[in-house]
């Protein structure tokens, strides 16, 4: 009974992640690509046989609030560079981000902790958030 159980859970799990679907303690979390009204949003978790976030722990907020951007400082401390290699240029650092904070092992950007327009914190990169890919389209 129980390997039936862990395969049925591996398959499922297998079939998720495939769909863009992210496990993390005991649900799956899906980071939907396009922007949609709140009522739109909730029909497509609906329509995909979820629903929209409940968060219901601290441990979900704390994760669930940040996404990792392609920006860190991990080869040079304060030189901030984009994963393609270049520069930063135009950035939108919250308040007095980036700090270093703590243990100052702060080398990567997650975007969301703070619900402001200027919403970028560096915090430590073997933390774990969602993250978003981007694919340029090359014509
Ligand atoms: O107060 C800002 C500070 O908040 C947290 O540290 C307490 C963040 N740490 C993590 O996200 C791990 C800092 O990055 C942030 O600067
Ligand atoms: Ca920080």
């Amino acid at each position: 009974v129980y390997f039936f159980k862990v395969s049925i859970l591996l398959s499922l799990t297998d079939q998720y992640s495939q769909q863009g679907w992210v496990y993390f303690k005991h649900s799956f979390y899906y980071v939907s690509p396009v922007k949609k009204n709140w009522r739109d949003s909730r029909q497509e978790c609906l329509q995909r046989g979820a629903d929209l976030v409940i968060i219901n722990s601290r441990d979900e907020q704390v994760s669930v609030r940040a996404i990792w951007i392609g920006l860190t400082d991990s080869e040079t401390e304060d030189i901030w560079k984009w994963v393609d290699g270049t520069l930063l240029s135009t950035s939108y650092w919250f308040g007095s981000e980036p700090n270093n904070f703590g243990s100052r092992d702060e080398d990567c950007v997650e975007l969301g902790v703070y619900g402001t327009e200027m919403n970028w914190n560096d915090a430590p990169c073997r933390f774990k958030n969602f993250w978003i890919c981007e694919k340029m389209l090359v014509l």
